[in-house]
């Protein structure tokens, strides 16, 4: 019989256009490959207004979601699947709390920003939200 295999599960990452901008891709990818978490997709794109909307769906009525959308389609991100045990929620313990002023020494955004909205990251906060999100911008894997 085969060895058990460790329960899998997958995240959807992006590395904003600030990860990009300020050559922070290599340092934070180590930071996910080091954890343990494999890579199944990759991919640089350059988020379109209508991506963004469907992205940020959640927040696209907010105040704050014309200078995020004016962000995140400012320039190239990097698009990725994780997978690994857990991996939504270890994914978003790396990432730190949103806001990179207040986000703890040791996390991506503790150590890198210090902005609510320049913040690196993004990373799915539910099983719903990575499954939505990985139809979305990986349609071919489903
Ligand atoms: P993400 O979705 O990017 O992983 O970040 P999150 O869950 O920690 O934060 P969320 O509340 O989902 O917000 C999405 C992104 O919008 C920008 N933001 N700006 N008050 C503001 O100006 C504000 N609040 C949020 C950030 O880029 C945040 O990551
Ligand atoms: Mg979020």
């Amino acid at each position: 019989a085969a060895a058990p295999q460790p329960p899998v599960e997958r995240s959807f990452v992006l590395l904003k256009p600030d990860a990009v901008r300020r050559g922070l891709v290599g340092a934070v990818l180590a930071r996910f490959e080091a954890k343990g978490l494999r890579i199944v997709a990759l991919e640089l794109r350059h988020v379109t207004g209508e991506l963004a909307d469907q992205h940020y769906a959640e927040h696209v009525d907010r105040d704050f979601y014309p200078p995020l959308r004016k962000f995140v389609t400012s320039g190239p991100s990097v698009a990725l699947i994780v997978e690994g045990d857990q991996a939504i929620e270890v994914v978003r313990a790396l990432n730190g709390a949103t806001d990179g002023r207040k986000a703890a020494p040791g996390t991506i955004r503790g150590d890198y920003s210090l902005s609510n909205r320049e913040n690196l990251v993004h990373g799915s906060d539910s099983p719903e939200s990575a499954a939505r999100e990985i139809a979305l911008w990986f349609p071919d894997l489903g």
